[in-house]
């Protein structure tokens, strides 16, 4: 079999950085002695081990040089064309029993498991280097911050994980020599990247994640999906904290009052935007600033919850990222960054489609194939991805270091509805808005591979992400909420509604400000809003429209409350909470009666 991986052999003073902790000592030796790497590379995180990295991937084609000039200190790396997304049906939770993975996720009995995945290992690392890689999620003073540890065979995985995660030294200091301390443990081996022999397993009791067969960013930066949100949320319920797929931003008013939201949408479903939106001209004086773009933690201090962005850096989706949709982002990519399955121009540049300006005359596209305007297929793959250190961000926020973390205002559930669901709206109460979430629904995105626009009931943006009982899951969120003398206010928002045309009725990106506005003025208690059957809905009169291009005939639509599609949507709530077994807390099926109720009335 041919080694996609070859051992690379750094000069003294380069990958030695061994820890001093005996647990991950002997863990490593463990996991040596199964893999039979050729050498063990233990990672530091210093410039110096970045450009040696970096020079021994361009060797091996695992990166692409780009353009100096028009990107600087940039790469592009194509993945496997049979592993770009992430692969749900393969992902699984390993629990001592089925029913504390719970119905949503695939469950895999634990001892089987491990030794499933150790006889696929078993010298996986064979003329390879081993390259240990230690991680702190979180800011390094938050007492929700975690330390990480990722055994992995793919260099790219390395360098992805140094702009993803605060990685190196801070993380052994952190550790420090306690054996017991908590550490995760997480090893990936790239194997021969074949979809047959392709897992991402989690064991929350064990705190370890085991990925093979993938190069997949979200399948194998073992920091994120893995451990920020599946473990995480495992280990959030037990400690009394949160872990949520969630964009933190910032909102700042010319008086300089400041709020902060969490936002819960699917992936792909314009998180990275919405973080790091631009206030339209109308709204002078407005900031929007932002703490995270994926991933929040959360934790409950004074009766508030505070929140903490766990990421160092940004894996965004590229196609559709313009000067027009997002310039902050445009910014952040334009240099210091990993690419992941876009188009090479001639010149060495990257393109993707809706990227500004032109298309190029030829380019190599994702596969590394000729391409040109006339192609059938695309130049990028629709889920590539850049992967950026968040201080390359024009808007990022200066209290994103802060352990404490910001105090929440608002949580923002969202999904890709062409129908049904309004602009925004906003929940009674907080078990009325745990219902909101936990009915959400979204059309799938290429982000995981499946079928691409299908709705699918996607709790909390959660569904891929929770690593327990979905169940116990409502519940902690309904517990949270009893601790809550200050909760946030909950809103339900929709940007991609479709009029009878087929066309988003909603202009989107930096316009979504005309929403956040009132999602603050909510908060602040001066927003109108009229009490409808899914909840308070501001007329066209309390949103903020002025200077912008929309007939009155869109604003009613997307305001609109359709009893026919709402019936429906019922249903489907209903029929969603009956395939869960009897996991849904009472609170929440007694949500959904008062609902039909609030529209027989
Ligand atoms: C992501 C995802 O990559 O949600 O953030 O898939
Ligand atoms: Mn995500």
């Amino acid at each position: 079999m041919k080694n996609i991986a070859p051992a690379i052999f750094p000069p003294n003073g380069i990958g030695d950085a061994k820890p001093t902790n005996q647990a991950v000592l002997d863990w490593v030796h463990e996991i040596g002695k199964l893999t039979k790497p050729e050498n063990i590379f233990w990672c530091d995180g210093s410039e110096r081990e970045n450009e040696f990295l970096v020079a021994e991937s361009l060797k091996q084609n695992v990166l692409i040089k780009l353009n100096e000039e028009k990107v600087p200190r940039s790469y592009l790396h194509r993945s496997n064309p049979n592993d770009v997304a992430r692969v749900e049906k393969v992902t699984f939770i390993c629990t001592p029993t089925k029913e504390e993975a719970g119905p949503t996720n695939n469950w895999s009995e634990p001892a089987e498991t491990y030794s499933k995945l150790y006889g696929l290992l078993e010298g996986a690392m064979r003329g390879r280097t081993m390259f240990v890689v230690p991680y702190i999620m979180g800011p390094p003073d938050s007492p929700l911050t975690k330390v990480g540890f990722e055994i992995t065979d793919s260099k790219y995985v390395v360098l992805s994980m140094r702009i993803m995660t605060r990685m190196g030294k801070i993380a052994l200091e952190r550790l420090g020599n306690d054996p017991k301390a908590e550490w995760n443990r997480g090893v990936h081996s790239l194997l021969d990247v074949d979809p047959d022999r392709r897992f991402i397993c989690h064991f929350p009791q064990d705190n370890t994640i085991i990925s093979v067969g993938s190069g997949y960013g979200g399948n194998v930066l073992l920091s994120k999906k893995c451990l920020a949100l599946r473990i995480g949320s495992y280990l959030a319920r037990t400690q009394g904290w949160m872990a949520e797929h969630m964009l933190i931003l910032g909102v700042e008013s010319p008086e300089g009052k400041k709020h902060y939201v969490a936002a819960a949408f699917p992936s792909a479903c314009g998180k990275t935007n919405f973080a790091m939106l631009i206030p339209p001209a109308h709204f002078k004086g407005w900031k929007v600033t932002t703490v995270g773009d994926d991933i929040a933690w959360m934790e409950i201090r004074d009766g508030r919850l505070f929140a903490v962005n766990p990421e160092n850096g940004y894996f965004g989706v590229v196609p559709g990222t313009s000067y027009k949709s997002n310039p902050n982002a445009m910014k952040s990519i334009e240099h210091d960054t990993l690419y992941t399955n876009v188009a090479l121009t001639d010149d060495a540049d990257v393109w993707w489609e809706g990227k500004d300006g032109p298309p190029p005359k030829h380019a190599i596209d994702w596969r590394g194939n000729d391409w040109t305007p006339d192609s059938k297929e695309k130049a990028a793959h629709p889920n590539s991805r850049f992967a950026t250190p968040m201080r390359n961000n024009p808007a990022l926020n200066p209290d994103v270091e802060k352990g404490e973390g910001v105090p929440i205002s608002a949580i923002i559930f969202g999904g890709r509805r062409s129908d049904t669901v309004p602009l925004v709206y906003e929940a009674f109460d907080w078990t009325h808005g745990v219902y909101l979430g936990a009915t959400m629904a979204s059309e799938t995105t290429a982000a995981a591979t499946g079928a691409v626009g299908q709705v699918r009931r996607d709790p909390m943006a959660m569904l891929p992400f929770c690593g327990y009982n979905i169940g116990d899951y409502f519940r902690h969120w309904m517990d949270i909420g009893k601790r809550l003398t200050n909760p946030p206010l909950i809103f339900n928002v929709n940007w991609f509604r479709k009029g009878a045309n087929g066309k988003f009725l909603w202009p989107g990106f930096g316009e979504n400000m005309r929403v956040l506005k009132w999602i603050i003025d909510r908060c602040e208690q001066n927003g109108g809003a009229v009490k409808s059957p899914v909840g308070w809905l501001p007329t066209p009169h309390d949103l903020d429209l002025d200077g912008l291009e929309i007939d009155h005939k869109s604003v009613a639509d997307l305001l609109g409350i359709d009893h026919g599609e709402w019936q429906k949507e019922l249903a489907e709530h209903k029929k969603f909470f009956d395939s869960l077994g009897g996991v849904v807390p009472e609170e929440l099926l007694k949500q959904r009666e008062q609902f039909v109720a609030r529209f027989a009335d």
